[in-house]
């Protein structure tokens, strides 16, 4: 199992805030390699898949709602140690508990819209980025 990539998605809060370009330079002066990047739509069975763990929350229906209301940007970013390493850029997953210059303290409302996601583990960053990228986009 690779260590070195994860996954994100700049959830449909920040594309509607117009956020893709802050982000993006916050992802590269970080030093993460973009392998894949597109801007695209998940229909509800497609959130509903991407977020299947979380089917049982008191927050699934309005998870589903916010990941499928408009266009997020997705990518497979490479750097050694990804996974963490992003964890720790993102800040924590409610933006009042993040810490200062992490992407959901500048960038993320509340705990519900939090203007990116980062995969939790390797293995869920090939799989989450299998979902949304074929081996033809990824470079
Ligand atoms: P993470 O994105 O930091 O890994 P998870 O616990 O995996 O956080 O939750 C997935 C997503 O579900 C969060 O990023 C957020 O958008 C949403 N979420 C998590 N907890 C809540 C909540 O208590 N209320 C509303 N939405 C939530
Ligand atoms: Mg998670």
């Amino acid at each position: 199992m690779r260590t070195d990539r994860t996954f994100t998605m700049l959830k449909p809060d920040s594309v509607e805030k117009g956020h893709i370009g802050a982000i993006l330079e916050k992802i590269n002066a970080a030093g993460f390699r973009i392998v894949a990047l597109k801007e695209t739509q998940m229909t509800t069975a497609d959130a509903e898949a991407f977020y299947a763990v979380h089917n049982e929350r008191p927050f699934f229906g309005e998870l589903v709602e916010y990941m499928t209301r408009g266009p997020i940007v997705a990518a497979i970013l490479e750097k050694d140690n990804a996974v963490d390493d992003f964890r720790t850029l993102i800040g924590a997953t409610n933006p009042a508990d993040a810490a200062e210059g992490t992407i959901r303290k500048l960038y993320a409302a509340s705990i519900g819209e939090n203007a990116v996601h980062g995969s939790d583990s390797d293995e869920n960053a090939a799989i989450e980025g299998a979902f949304h990228f074929s081996g033809r986009e990824m470079f």
